[in-house]
């Protein structure tokens, strides 16, 4: 009994998934920047495995001392960043928060110690739904090969 209780348990939590809920966080990243970047992005992929709409709302890190969803957006040939209130998920869907597009920009930068190659940091994403989702953000010089 308890032996089935536990392959039960250990087949519920694959490794890489951020948590158990419908909506997965994936392969959250960040760009390298030079020490004294006033801002850092961060990057990942939202799947929405559940079968009603989700809606990303706000974000925060410890290391930073307010986090916003921007999009990257082309207008009049100049590229700009705009603040957007919130990003919709559909059910079966996903979002892709990635350079040039959508990403979550953090301000007032108070730990600086992870932001190198191969340091990580938490990132604190708050859904409507879903609710909170925190996921370690991987520091990395260059961007990951392939998204999920
Ligand atoms: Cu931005």
């Amino acid at each position: 009994m308890l032996k089935k209780v536990l392959l039960a348990l250990t087949l519920l939590l694959p490794a890489f998934m951020a948590h158990a809920k419908d909506i997965q966080v994936l392969q959250p990243w960040s760009q390298e920047l030079p020490p004294n970047a006033p801002t850092v992005a961060a990057y990942f992929t939202l799947r929405n495995d559940g079968n009603t709409a989700d809606r990303l709302l706000s974000a925060e890190s410890p290391i930073a001392g307010s986090a916003e969803i921007h999009q990257h957006m082309n207008s009049d040939g100049m590229m700009k960043m705009a603040h957007v209130e919130a990003v919709n998920i559909g059910a079966g869907e996903q979002a892709t928060f990635q350079p040039m597009g959508y990403h979550v920009m953090l301000l007032n930068l108070s730990d600086r110690s992870q932001l190198q190659d191969g340091g990580h940091f938490p990132l604190t994403l708050h859904f409507k739904q879903a609710g909170d989702i925190t996921v370690q953000v991987v520091v990395m010089k260059q961007p990951p090969v392939a998204n999920p």
